[in-house]
């Protein structure tokens, strides 16, 4: 079968399966609340196990719980061709971030099943855990232990605010597979995801061709004064990490404002102790995220940061602790897949452009070890990480017809 314009998957289909995922882990106001090794994130991962099963795929999980569902190709030596994202969410989340990865990989299978569509290289799609490191950091944990950045042992290890343990948390879910992680060889991994930003709608484009990613710092921060009365306490006497907190969150927003365009920072955790009304926080612990696709200016960043941060706690009388809490540098795409995802939104006759992810993906790691690429959607507003993600079902499914088709280009069909 030759690859034409108007081979697509079905959208409705597609729309369903978002839909029905959607109903596990429900967030308060019609968003997700699905985190990692969770029993929603349980039931999802069952779910999508039921569907993948029905369409004929062949489960393999492995130590990470990373979840791969093979169909054969036509040739069983040819490495597969690896399609997929995350199901997990943040505590507020949308219905879409990760899961129309999955799920329009899920969707290519079901397309190629009705067409009898045969292809050279076998085709799996994954379902990364933990991709979004708001109950375990770092984001992207386990694709980042498949790529060899973590150690596995260290990955068991991260806790989440209960003190309970990533490795313990997969086993009471049952879902530590026996693979051996990062045993599995690629062909190539395309991995589709919606924007995450505003640029694509702004546009008017349906298609993201993801040519670059800008890389990360997440800094964990102790700050430590000492807890006492805010209302007998004279204020020279006082020892107040929360304010110290104040400072360092304006300090961030300063820093990332003198390297605009290309630099995003914020602090979107913190824990203040004890948290009370009329206690001064003895204790503060936060996390810094900074953002940039130029590794010069990601780097400057965190120097300043580490230079400057410290003098604020001084000033305050506190003590700090600044910690690395996760990182990746920019990414770079393979061309050869870019250019699959370029050939596909064209031969579909989908207006594209070329974009650098501002979120960070399972696919930048992956990228480290198999040629990767990813295609992207609009989304309502540039909104996400927020209950009221939106997309369109025509976006979602202009984006699964370019996932389809690089697929198709890079894993040969035969019949
Ligand atoms: O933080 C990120 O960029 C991703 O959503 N985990
Ligand atoms: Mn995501
Ligand atoms: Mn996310």
């Amino acid at each position: 079968m030759a690859l034409t314009g108007n081979l697509r998957i079905n959208g409705d289909r597609l729309w369903d399966s978002l839909m029905d995922m959607a109903k596990i882990g429900p967030g308060l106001r019609g968003g997700n609340n699905r985190q990692t090794l969770t029993d929603e994130d349980a039931e999802g991962r069952r779910l999508f196990q039921s569907w993948c099963e029905k369409a004929g795929l062949t489960m393999g999980v492995d130590t990470m719980g990373n979840m791969f569902f093979h169909r054969e190709g036509t040739d069983p030596d040819a490495l597969p061709v690896y399609v997929g994202s995350h199901l997990d969410t943040q505590p507020t989340g949308g219905k879409y971030d990760g899961v129309l990865g999955v799920l329009g990989g899920l969707e290519l299978i079901r397309t190629l099943n009705d067409l009898n569509i045969k292809t050279k290289h076998p085709i799996v799609v994954v379902n990364w855990t933990n991709e979004e490191g708001t109950r375990f950091a770092p984001a992207m944990l386990a694709s980042g232990v498949f790529a060899g950045i973590h150690t596995q042992d260290w990955a068991y290890a991260r806790e989440d605010a209960k003190g309970k343990t990533f490795g313990d948390e997969l086993e009471r879910i049952g879902w530590k597979g026996d693979e051996n992680v990062g045993a599995r060889k690629m062909h190539a991994l395309f991995e589709l995801h919606i924007e995450q930003g505003p640029i694509l709608e702004i546009e008017g484009k349906d298609i993201g061709v993801v040519t670059h990613g800008q890389g990360l710092w997440w800094l964990q921060i102790t700050l430590t004064g000492k807890d006492s009365h805010t209302g007998s306490t004279p204020m020279p006497m006082r020892r107040n990490a929360g304010l110290g907190m104040a400072r360092i969150t304006e300090l961030v927003h300063t820093i990332a404002m003198a390297h605009q365009p290309s630099a995003v920072g914020a602090i979107g955790h913190c824990d203040v102790y004890p948290n009370s009304r009329n206690v001064i926080p003895g204790k503060v612990i936060f996390t810094v995220d900074f953002r940039s696709p130029d590794i010069k200016t990601l780097n400057a960043m965190k120097a300043e940061l580490e230079e400057k941060a410290p003098k604020i706690a001084k000033e305050l009388g506190l003590e700090i602790e600044i910690e690395e809490a996760g990182h990746f540098d920019p990414v770079t795409f393979d061309e050869g897949c870019v250019t699959a995802v370029r050939n596909a939104a064209e031969r579909l006759g989908y207006s594209h452009r070329n974009m650098i992810s501002g979120a960070g993906h399972d696919a930048c790691w992956v990228n480290r070890v198999a040629p990767t690429a990813m295609v992207m959607c609009p989304c309502v507003g540039g909104l996400s990480h927020n209950e009221d993600e939106e997309i369109s079902k025509e976006w979602a499914a202009a984006g699964a017809d370019v996932l389809l088709h690089a697929v198709l280009e890079t894993a040969v069909i035969e019949t």
